[in-house]
């Protein structure tokens, strides 16, 4: 089972509320109550037992709270993405000076034009690594993801995505053979092996949890994957993140965790 030592986060920045969205119904986040939101995520990553590097807003890019993205990491490095929204491009040079804290060069590898990729695609299981192929991660950048992967003795297999931004906006690994998925996850052949927790349609973003030593963190609002997860035997947190949710972005988004 993995455990995790480190995480990563980034304030948000107040151009927050210029961030991508697929649901501008939802309205704009309000940024005070995001900041809020935030800081209660970082206490709850502290109450797992990790240590949390913060660091700070980026005002240029509205999207850069959503740490996950720009970089994965493994047990065995790191890997810079090179994001496939224009928007966000940038961020990847921004993560890359904080992995180095971690890294050494020889320990920190890169996704290259013309291929993309968003950490938010990639679903750690062990040592294989589920990618979502999406409108941000394209074959050439999956390409790439799995040859680093190769390198270092790891895995890894590309799961088509339909309907979602990310790979992990419908599944989520939360350890003990055990996945939270929604939607066209559901009956993917890939997680057949897996006990599923399915997430109810009404519920399809709380499917968004995360596993930090032991506790998973779930959404605030979503009853049924709450009470799902408690039932399955795990310590659970729970933190609100409705500002988030407005952007698509979700637990897994704003934070590396290795
Ligand atoms: C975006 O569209 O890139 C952001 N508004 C949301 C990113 C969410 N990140 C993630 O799922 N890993």
């Amino acid at each position: 089972m993995a455990s995790f030592t480190h995480t990563i986060v980034r304030r948000p920045s107040r151009s927050l509320v210029d961030g991508i969205t697929s649901a501008p119904e939802l309205g704009k986040p309000d940024f005070e109550l995001a900041l809020k939101q935030h800081s209660t995520y970082i206490d709850a990553l502290l109450e797992c037992g990790v240590d949390v590097t913060v660091l700070p807003p980026l005002e240029q890019y509205p999207d850069s709270v959503f740490v996950e993205d720009p970089a994965v990491i493994t047990r065995c490095g790191a890997i810079v993405t090179n994001p496939g929204a224009a928007s966000r491009n940038g961020e990847k040079d921004e993560i890359e000076p904080v992995l180095h804290r971690f890294f050494d060069e020889e320990h920190i590898k890169r996704i290259e034009a013309p291929g993309t990729l968003d950490g938010g695609d990639v679903m750690m299981v062990g040592d294989h690594f589920y990618v979502g192929r999406s409108a941000r991660t394209n074959e050439e950048g999956i390409r790439q993801f799995f040859s680093i992967l190769e390198g270092w003795g790891l895995s890894g297999s590309e799961v088509p995505l339909e309907l979602v931004l990310h790979l992990k906006t419908g599944v989520n690994y939360i350890e003990n053979n055990t996945m939270l998925v929604s939607g066209e996850f559901i009956e993917k052949p890939d997680f057949a092996d897996y006990t599923k927790i399915v997430v109810p349609q009404e519920e399809a973003y709380g499917a968004n949890c995360i596993w930090v030593n032991g506790t998973v963190i779930v959404a605030e609002g979503y009853p049924t994957v709450l009470k799902a997860v408690q039932d399955a035997g795990y310590k659970t947190v729970v933190v609100d993140t409705s500002e988030y949710r407005k952007l698509d972005g979700g637990l897994s988004c704003m934070s590396l965790r290795f």
